[in-house]
């Protein structure tokens, strides 16, 4: 084998089918797991699937099946082997003892932590994974030190940048706890870069999505913002935001984000919980699907269950289905979403832009209310708030100060809202 070859891992994926789980689920979140592993630079020799009432609690796997797994290991040249499931760190050493000790034994949380630690590229990105590498994998890796180091950084070990993850128990809790300070540190300075934005009174529009839907591809496309885009999981990890303009000459904020996945672990979500709320808190949501994907429905239901627990359902969303140029015979009309909030395009041809942006322009525009405001004399600078951010209709001056009638978005509103005299709550104010 040459250096080259060495390199690259070769990998037996493991299923259980069990609970709510079918053979059939069980192999498209294999398939789902072999993209995963083709990411990481891995290449899948083999799978292993097994039907049972409930995992084992030593081996997940039952023991016949992990002297199956060990054979299958040893005759294909095997250095990897990735499970679907979660793997607890005694399971993984039981397996290892199994399988031999040149082999690594992973799970999917640790692969998908494997690619977000290559493709980290800002400062903040590279710390949140490798907090959640240090808090998920680290645990996981333990008691294997010696054999870490004869392997080098292979799949699942590796640390953001390439470096090798630290695994030294002194080490890591000293080193979780200053990661989680310097995050701590840069989250204030987004929430002040995020005050200063609000205060623009630029509406936000933020693309969401399941990995691999096209959303970089999108900005793009739309505004060239010239971000990698790739047939690769997870290719994007921190967000990009851009100008654009509407046809009616409003501009607006569009933002790319980190793509969503099922099972997507809790420590990452945790981790990059600022990332993807900062996206969460735009305006309007774009959320995009890869309308040509056999598991689309899958799909957009993991990023709407997701979106639920960022806490950002009840937004104004566009349901955008892409990569229509490669047929979408199947989707005449998708779920609950309004036509008027459904759009089809191809962010690579450009087909159905011009629809999307239409609908995007008519979902920001009714965001805004007519609100009558009654302004003290003395509040002059209120008034200048208003023609700034909102539309004034008219300006009627009294002893009791100006009344004012203006059409205004919700941001506007929200910073008016002492002197609106008929403005209706927005259901979060209930909250
Ligand atoms: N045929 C076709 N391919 C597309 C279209 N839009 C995007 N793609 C391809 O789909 C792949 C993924 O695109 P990206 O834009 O990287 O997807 P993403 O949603 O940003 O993915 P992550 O950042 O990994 O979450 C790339 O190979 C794109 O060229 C489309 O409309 N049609
Ligand atoms: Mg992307």
């Amino acid at each position: 084998m040459d250096e080259q070859n060495k390199l690259i891992d070769r990998a037996i994926l493991c299923g259980v089918v069990w609970g709510k789980e079918t053979q059939e689920s069980v192999d498209r979140s294999l398939d789902e797991l072999e993209g995963l592993l083709t990411t990481a630079g891995g290449v899948a020799v083999a799978r292993l699937t097994q039907n049972k009432e409930a995992p084992d609690t030593r081996t997940m796997i039952g023991s016949g099946k992990a002297a199956e797994l060990a054979y299958l290991c040893a005759c294909n040249d095997i250095t990897l082997v990735v499970f679907d499931c979660e793997l607890t760190p005694s399971q993984i050493r039981n397996l290892e003892d199994i399988v031999g000790d040149d082999i690594r034994v992973i799970d999917r949380s640790m692969l998908i932590l494997d690619i977000f630690a290559l493709h980290a590229v800002t400062g903040e990105g590279k710390l949140q994974v490798e907090l959640a590498q240090l808090k998920y994998t680290a645990p996981r890796l333990v008691g294997h030190g010696a054999e870490l180091s004869r392997l080098g950084g292979g799949i699942g070990t590796r640390g953001p940048g390439e470096s090798k993850l630290e695994t030294d128990r002194r080490h890591m809790n000293r080193r979780i706890q200053a990661l989680e300070q310097q995050i701590a540190e840069m989250d204030k300075n987004r929430k002040t870069m995020r005050a200063a934005r609000d205060r623009s009174g630029i509406p936000e529009v933020a693309i969401v999505g399941y990995t691999n839907a096209g959303k970089s591809t999108l900005l793009n496309r739309l505004t060239d913002a010239g971000i990698l885009a790739e047939d690769k999981l997870f290719a994007t990890l921190d967000p990009t935001t851009r100008k654009y303009q509407l046809p009616s000459g409003e501009q607006i904020l569009l933002t790319d984000t980190v793509g969503f996945i099922n099972k997507l672990p809790h420590h990452l979500i945790r981790a990059f919980r600022s990332t993807l709320e900062e996206a969460c808190m735009a305006d309007v949501l774009l959320v995009l699907t890869d309308a040509s994907h056999p598991q689309f429905r899958e799909q957009l239901a993991v990023t709407e269950a997701l979106l639920a627990e960022l806490g950002a359902t009840d937004k104004p969303t566009l349901y955008v289905f892409n990569k229509c140029d490669l047929g979408m015979a199947e989707i005449a009309r998708i779920g609950s979403a309004a036509p008027e909030n459904t759009a089809f395009i191809s962010a690579k041809t450009g087909q159905g832009l011009e629809t999307l942006i239409a609908k995007l322009e008519t979902i920001i525009s009714e965001g805004k209310r007519r609100v009558t405001y009654l302004i003290p004399n003395s509040d002059g600078g209120a008034l200048n708030t208003l023609y700034r951010f909102a539309s004034v209709e008219s300006v009627e001056y009294g002893a009791e100060g100006m009344t004012v009638v203006a059409l205004a978005d919700a941001k506007a509103r929200g910073m008016m809202r002492k002197y609106a005299v008929d403005d209706l709550p927005d259901k979060e104010d209930w909250e």
